[in-house]
């Protein structure tokens, strides 16, 4: 049976958890229009992330790929459209660095699209009665920076793997610590993610549904 590789990142400034990682270890093995999902954790370290997303592509040969991380503060689960060629961190990784302003990968596109259907998933999950919707940007960050190079990667090699990037909401652990802010449980993360990855193998190309902001 082929593999769809459900990549999470692990806990990160300060957290003890990342819903991402929780919310991945539920999927593990469950199967998806005839693929078997295989998870695996991504470490929240520039470069270190997309070496690993790589050698977890060899590794099992996936027909489809989904990155998913923490986004504190959101209110739905976000498919992410676009990902942009530079690291500008706010805070440290886990391995100490805190780039500003430096591309990715020198000399390659200023951005890459996601190769999933994203339109597609948000009507799913929105279909499913899970918040949901379409994110313009995914930061600056470690999850932007994996989102590139794991597009850049895709594309390098004939983009005939399809691949993207989700942003989930923090746990209602996490929201109980932290205060007035918004949360998912984990059932319902994992439920998404599963209607998401359902659409994504359903629909090689997107759909077309408005979900346009306004900023
Ligand atoms: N969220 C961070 C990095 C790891 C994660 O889960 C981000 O949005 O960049």
């Amino acid at each position: 049976m082929r593999n769809i590789l459900v990549a999470g990142f692990g806990p990160f400034g300060g957290e003890p958890v990342n819903p991402a990682l929780e919310a991945i270890r539920l999927l593990d093995g469950r199967i998806v229009e005839g693929c078997s999902i295989a998870t695996r954790e991504l470490p929240v370290t520039r470069f270190e992330a997309i070496r690993a997303i790589e050698n977890f592509i060899a590794e099992t040969d996936p027909v489809l790929i989904l990155a998913v991380g923490q986004a504190g503060g959101r209110l739905e689960i976000t498919p992410e459209r676009v990902a942009i060629n530079v690291d500008d961190f706010r805070i440290p990784d886990n391995g100490g660095f805190q780039p500003v302003d430096e591309p990715i990968v020198a000399g390659a596109p200023a951005a890459y699209w996601s190769t999933l259907p994203i339109k597609a998933m948000v009507m799913a999950m929105r279909g499913a009665g899970i918040p949901a919707s379409v994110s313009n940007s995914a930061g600056t960050f470690v999850c932007n920076h994996l989102f590139y190079g794991l597009m850049n990667h895709l594309a390098q090699h004939g983009n005939k793997i399809r691949g993207g990037f989700v942003h989930i909401p923090y746990l209602p652990e996490q929201a109980a610590r932290l205060g007035g802010q918004p949360s998912m449980a984990v059932e319902t993360i994992v439920k998404g993610l599963e209607v998401a990855l359902n659409a994504a193998m359903a629909h090689e190309t997107d759909i077309a549904a408005g979900d346009g902001k306004t900023h």
